[in-house]
């Protein structure tokens, strides 16, 4: 088996603009990837044999992220055990339909649903490397510090907007 490994799915690539956002937040952890572009509609057969392989292969959870219709990540999910998180991808009626057929799974089948877009991207790589974080304590630090990091740059933010008032300058 290869080393661990986070597959990304999107159903166009019309999503990668929005799924960078993932691939930035799983090379910044360090996290092992693999991405492709296949539908659940436009090419099935090819969907179910990349998942079938890279569960075998070592996939530790699988992002989906699709838009309109958006059955990608329920049709991964129906073809593997491992953990399937869905990003909805605005593409028509703000995303509300991508979100609805993402979210919507039948009890037995789950599919863990983020945001629509591109907070959706990130914390799906988020959920996903804390899912791997769980059997690895080197990638859990990283996550921890990672975390650290995004609140002192609040508190630093904070700490402007404060001595702006301060001075009178807000
Ligand atoms: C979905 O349909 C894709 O995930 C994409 O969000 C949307 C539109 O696809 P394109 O027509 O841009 O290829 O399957």
């Amino acid at each position: 088996m290869s080393q661990p490994f986070i597959a990304i799915l999107m159903g166009s690539d019309s999503d990668l603009p929005i799924m960078k956002s993932s691939v930035e937040v799983l090379r910044s952890l360090k996290v092992n990837f693999e991405i492709k572009i296949s539908s659940a509609h436009r090419t099935p057969a090819y969907t179910h044999s990349y998942v079938t392989d890279a569960d075998q292969r070592g996939a530790v959870a699988f992002i989906c992220a699709a838009g309109m219709a958006a059955h990608l990540a329920g049709a991964v999910a129906a073809a593997t055990t491992k953990p399937v998180i869905g990003v909805p991808i605005e593409s028509s009626l703000d995303g509300l339909d991508a979100l609805l057929s993402t979210v919507q799974m039948p009890g037995g089948i789950p599919v863990a649903t983020v945001a629509i877009g591109k907070a959706g991207a990130k914390n799906a790589a988020y959920l996903a490397a804390q899912i791997m974080a769980v059997a690895d304590p080197e990638l859990a630090e990283r996550v921890r510090v990672d975390r650290q990091a995004s609140a002192d740059l609040v508190i630093a933010k904070d700490q402007t907007l404060q001595a702006k008032i301060a001075a009178g300058e807000f």
